[in-house]
């Protein structure tokens, strides 16, 4: 089997050149199911992985648009519609300068087993651009948003393709988007989740990824009989994810001690608390300043450049973008007493940071598992705009809690039946691919 891997790792990669970020996406995922690969070979005879590795269709196109000094500038816009067997394209949009189409085609990949293990009927895509937000103004951004959606309008509906927020893209960019579609379209749908709850938003979903990550840890460290009660965490970044991941790991008993973000860490031995917290999100969500002034503020370490892996903890929250956590990273959490890990981001983990975690026993949580709360919220916004109802928050996060549960329970009963214990990765893989497997065989080659 390993031998079917590397030839179809080679092809892959002479396929996609300069993609190494889907490259490694794809190498994970393939290297998981070769058990299921070896019970299902008319998987191979129809060419299934041949077939899950390229998008059903993929959009590049111009987004030209006017800066507050009256100044033509031009990005780079991105869909990839990666796999609709269980359900429309579902999956964010990121605005960061380091976007491409590798970029977006790994976070695509990642997103159709994400969504296939949410228990929701959502396919996998992901969209962005190029644009980088930090330092421009409101209007900039509503410039370029309107741009990005005269182009992206084509391509999505609720029934077709529905995207929403990632890194560079909140509440603000949603808002704007959300308007220009609904001027193309002339139509009040729910084409967008992460809306406001005025204009048909879903209390919590902004709470929901970091949230969703700490329940996955917290169901994690139950299969140990231990919980995040007087653990000591360290979260990275200081974004949509962190933000709320703090929140609920302090509400559960946790200390978390640090925060980033491309610019350093803060330090901050007695905890990140509720007020400390309040600091945070208006510095980020309202002033869009930088997490030094945390310690500044509070008079604790500044880690200039360094990401927060080298702090002693219990559990940590990689919750800032992929590759985040390298081979040193994973050995220094490994040595310093890490018992668990839950990716509150995206691929953060190097895979030889993975092979650390996998070896040394410890409660590894992957992203498309652990970080699956806000797409399975997103996908509740989804059902409350068709139903033209919004629960409350209780009903809300109950069901998100739900879900993640659900998605443990999906990864514990795949280790059982492929013998892989302690293996969430693999595990995760397994669960995520079947039901996309399944309803590719029955809709025939499509
Ligand atoms: P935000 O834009 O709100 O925050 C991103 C944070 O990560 C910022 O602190 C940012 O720092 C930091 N960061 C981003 N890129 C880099 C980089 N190249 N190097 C160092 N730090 C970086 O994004 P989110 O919180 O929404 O997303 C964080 C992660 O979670 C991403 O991997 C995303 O794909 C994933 N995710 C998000 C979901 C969501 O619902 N929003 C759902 C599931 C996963 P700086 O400001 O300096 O750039
Ligand atoms: O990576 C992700 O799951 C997200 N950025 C959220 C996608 C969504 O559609 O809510």
């Amino acid at each position: 089997m390993s031998e079917f891997v590397q030839s179809f790792m080679q092809n892959l990669k002479a396929k996609n050149p300069s993609q190494p970020e889907f490259i490694q996406a794809v190498q994970e995922v393939i290297e998981s199911l070769a058990p299921v690969i070896e019970r299902h070979p008319e998987y191979i005879e129809c060419k299934l992985l041949e077939r899950i590795v390229i998008p059903e269709r993929t959009m590049i196109f111009r987004v030209p648009w006017l800066d507050d000094a009256g100044k033509v500038q031009v990005n780079t816009g991105y869909r990839v519609e990666f796999n609709s067997a269980i359900g429309p394209f579902k999956g964010g949009l990121r605005f960061h300068p380091t976007v491409n189409l590798g970029i977006l085609k790994f976070l695509g990949f990642e997103q159709v087993f994400k969504n296939s293990l949410t228990t929701l009927p959502m396919g996998g895509g992901k969209g962005g651009s190029d644009f980088d937000p930090k330092g421009k103004s409101d209007n900039e951004v509503m410039k370029f948003c309107q741009s990005f959606m005269n182009e992206l309008f084509r391509y999505i509906g609720p029934d077709t393709d529905v995207p929403a927020g990632d890194i560079g893209v909140g509440g603000r960019e949603i808002g704007f988007l959300f308007g220009q579609y609904k001027k193309l379209a002339n139509e009040f749908t729910g084409v967008l989740t992460g809306k406001g709850l005025a204009w048909g938003g879903s209390l919590i979903r902004p709470e929901a990824t970091g949230y969703g990550t700490t329940y996955f840890a917290r169901e994690m460290l139950k299969t140990r009989g231990e919980s995040l009660k007087g653990k000591v965490a360290t979260v990275s970044g200081s974004g949509n994810v962190a933000q709320y991941a703090v929140q609920k790991i302090t509400e559960l008993g946790g200390k978390v001690v640090t925060l980033s973000d491309s610019d350093g860490s803060i330090y901050d031995s007695k905890g990140i608390d509720a007020e400390k917290l309040a600091f945070v999100m208006n510095l980020k969500n309202v002033k869009r300043g930088r997490i030094k002034e945390y310690a500044d503020k509070y008079s604790c370490e500044f880690l200039a450049g360094k990401r927060p892996w080298g702090v002693k903890c219990d559990v940590a929250f990689p919750c800032a973008t992929q590759n985040e956590v390298d081979v040193n990273d994973a050995n220094a959490l490994v040595k310093n007493g890490c018992k668990c890990v839950s990716e509150g981001a995206n691929m953060p983990s190097t895979p030889e940071a993975v092979d650390v975690f996998l070896k040394a026993k410890i409660l590894f949580g992957p992203g498309k598992a652990a970080n699956a709360g806000g797409v399975a919220t997103s996908g509740l916004e989804m059902s409350q705009n068709s139903l033209r109802l919004s629960w409350t928050r209780e009903e809300v996060d109950q069901r998100l809690d739900g879900i993640m549960c659900a998605i443990h329970t999906q990864c514990a009963n795949a280790m059982d039946e492929y013998k892989c214990k302690d293996n969430y990765v693999m595990a995760a893989n397994i669960a995520g691919f079947k039901k996309i497997a399944d309803a590719m065989m029955a809709q025939g080659l499509v």
